[in-house]
């Protein structure tokens, strides 16, 4: 029978006598809710949600988990893919939902300072009210959260430009597992004081602080662009597109997905721009703010075709046609969800890419003939996102040990071209064991000491990214 946790738990009694004001949910639809990311392979089963409103809140929350010895696992839009947020043994979710605000804009430094639970289109809408941008960006924008994105260090569509999340974080508040509150970095631009501890937390994944605030950078906005969407012939021809256009244009994304990618898009209620099939394609956004930029687009199309790298492409002639095209791009995830695919979210460098590919592909084939496997991805940064479709029927752990069964053979292969396994989705629970092909025994070993000394008991999303 299922332990359903009430009030009348002497630890959460205790919990809530010396936090009175603290929002506590134990009802089997929140413990449901919050004990889950968007992987479906862990049965939700935490203790309690806990809502804290400040970081003072935060700070006694950890204290009375060390003195209870109950785990932490902390919660922000749990859109993530790699059951990061996932609470399954009884640990204590700490939900930032509450915490969600814009605390301060700052014109000279150019930074806003936020709380962790701000989803990430509403610190991009902040940026914009100060006439600048927060740039990092990508699908999930409306329901994931700045804390989440940090503790990934997520990267998006448009890294090729900007960088991932960790290039935008000026400053971290950060409560480690001993209940200690750190001010990283403070906004500094310039800082050579000794080992920065605001960038171990990035991309922790929750396993050494939890993060109560953070200060961001903004930036200029970009000038006006326009997203173009090239159908290719081959695999081979990505990289050469990828070069025409870096070549000539300032891009801000450079992106691929394969047909049977758009076939699900489109069967998703997205419009396919092209008469022909092909069997790749690619949409690329780039500054186009005068004619002279306009041209050099469309002869970068040309030469391409001319070299026999694309088929076919379209580009956009206003806002809403750019954003039609991007949700081909887009869309795909969403598209895929109601399949629970198994993901692979892999990085080589750039200048590997073609031969990494090529290795893939047979592997891919050789193993799945007859599954969907649907690839695409940020191919402009070398990382690709290989997601197998769970044919109908078939049961997830037969489905999960078949896949699992590949992810070895493409972990090595990832050590062989000095890849890694997790691109930008975090190891959490699902490429835990896979670590050690992207990550040497040393660094293993290092990282297990820093747990240790920031969180000494182990409170801190016990099980993520390795067994402390
Ligand atoms: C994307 O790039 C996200 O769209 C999700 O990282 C990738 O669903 C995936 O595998
Ligand atoms: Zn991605």
């Amino acid at each position: 029978m299922a332990y359903l946790p009430t009030m009348t738990d002497a630890r959460l009694a205790d919990l809530a006598a010396r936090l009175p004001a603290l929002t506590l949910r134990t009802d089997a639809a929140d413990l449901e809710h919050y004990g889950r990311d968007w992987t479906r392979r862990w049965t939700p089963a935490p203790l309690a949600i806990a809502l804290p409103s400040n970081a003072d809140e935060v700070v006694a929350i950890v204290r009375w988990a060390r003195e209870h010895r109950v785990a932490i696992v902390p919660s922000g839009g749990r859109t993530g893919l790699s059951g990061g947020a996932v609470a399954a043994n009884g640990e204590i979710v700490v939900s930032f939902e509450r915490m969600n605000k814009v605390l301060a804009f700052d014109a000279a430094d150019r930074t806003l300072t936020v709380q962790p639970g701000l989803p990430l289109e509403a610190l991009q809408r902040a940026a914009r009210e100060h006439g600048l941008i927060y740039p990092v960006d990508f699908a999930a924008r409306g329901s994931c959260a700045i804390g989440g994105n940090i503790a990934t260090n997520a990267g998006g569509i448009r890294v090729i430009r900007y960088g991932n999340t960790r290039e935008w974080i000026a400053g971290l508040k950060v409560v480690t597992g001993t209940g200690e509150l750190l001010d990283l970095n403070r906004g500094l631009v310039k800082n050579s004081s000794g080992y920065d501890l605001r960038h171990l937390v990035i991309g922790s994944e929750g396993t050494l602080g939890l993060v109560v605030e953070a200060t961001v950078r903004l930036t200029d906005p970009p000038p006006a662009s326009n997203v173009m969407v090239f159908a290719l012939p081959a695999m081979d021809a990505l990289m050469q597109v990828f070069e025409a256009c870096r070549r000539r244009l300032v891009l801000s994304a450079f992106e691929f997905f394969t047909d049977r990618a758009l076939r699900h898009v489109v069967a998703h209620g997205a419009q396919d721009p092209f008469a022909q099939v092909s069997p790749f394609y690619v949409v690329t956004e780039f500054d186009a703010a005068d004619e002279a930029q306009q041209t050099a687009a469309l002869e970068v199309f040309e030469y391409c075709a001319e070299q026999g790298w694309v088929d076919d492409g379209v580009i956009s002639q206003s806002d809403a046609q750019a954003a039609a095209l991007w949700r081909l791009r887009e869309g795909i995830t969403e598209s895929l969800a109601p399949h629970r695919p198994y993901k692979n979210d892999i990085s080589v460098r750039i200048g590997a890419i073609p031969a990494f590919m090529r290795e893939m592909e047979a592997l891919f084939s050789r193993e799945y003939p007859h599954f969907d496997v649907v690839w695409f991805g940020h191919i402009g940064d070398g990382n690709l996102h290989i997601n197998v479709v769970r044919p109908a029927g078939m049961a997830d752990d037969a489905f999960v040990t078949q896949c699992e069964h590949v992810t070895a053979a493409l972990s090595d292969t990832l050590a062989r071209f000095g890849g890694s396994i997790s691109a930008e989705h975090g190891i959490g629970l699902v490429k835990k064991k896979y670590l050690e092909g992207t990550r040497s025994a040393a660094e293993i070993a290092i990282m297990r000491g820093i747990k240790g000394v920031l969180d000494p008991d182990g409170l801190l999303n016990p099980g993520k990214v390795f067994e402390s």
